[in-house]
């Protein structure tokens, strides 16, 4: 069975995350998508609120699974039975970066990171970008999806 993690913050899942997502799980037996805990992170939802979330929105995938986890990557992979890390890359500026984490999870452990290009429609987006627009009263309905604009909204508004 072939099986990848596609990892992050999912602060929240945008279109894009769903974009890699929804690729990645017509390439493999299995996707787990992973939220990753950071500690020292400040997260505008809990790790239980982006998992439910990812959960709702991945629905439509049977092969998708949605899990959380804190530690290494690679531990994650290893105990999982996990051959391929899946991350999507918007622009070079991402490239520095995941290139770094690519070597070094398989100096690790000899995982393998696939890239793939975002679909240029949501090359600009990223989950931070998102919070700001919809704080400012931006409309983010084309940016993620129901479920998650509507999530957004209200705990925007209990922390005004
Ligand atoms: N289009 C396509 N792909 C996108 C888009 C978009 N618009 N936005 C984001 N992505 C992809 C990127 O591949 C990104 O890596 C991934 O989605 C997740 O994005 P975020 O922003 O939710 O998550 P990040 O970048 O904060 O996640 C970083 C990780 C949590 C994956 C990383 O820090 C990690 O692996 N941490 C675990 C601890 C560890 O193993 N550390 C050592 C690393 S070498």
């Amino acid at each position: 069975m072939t099986r990848a993690v596609c990892p992050g913050s999912y602060d929240p899942a945008t279109n894009g995350h769903l974009d890699i997502i929804g690729r990645a799980a017509k390439l493999y037996d299995e996707v787990v998508v992973a939220v990753m805990i950071n500690k020292t992170k400040k997260t505008l939802f809990s790790v239980e609120e982006r998992t439910e979330m990812l959960r709702e929105v991945t629905a439509q995938w049977p092969n998708v699974r949605v899990d959380s986890w804190y530690g290494l990557l690679v531990d994650y992979c290893r105990e999982n039975d996990i051959q391929a890390i899946v991350k999507g890359l918007r622009a070079v500026s991402d490239y520095d970066y995941e290139l770094q984490m690519a070597q070094m999870n398989y100096q690790l452990t000899g995982v393998e990171t696939l890239f793939m290009p975002t679909n240029p429609i949501y090359s600009f987006l990223a989950s931070s970008l998102v919070k700001d627009v919809a704080m400012y009263g931006g409309d983010v309905t084309s940016l993620v999806p129901p479920a998650i604009k509507d999530r957004l909204l209200a705990r925007l508004a209990e922390s005004r």
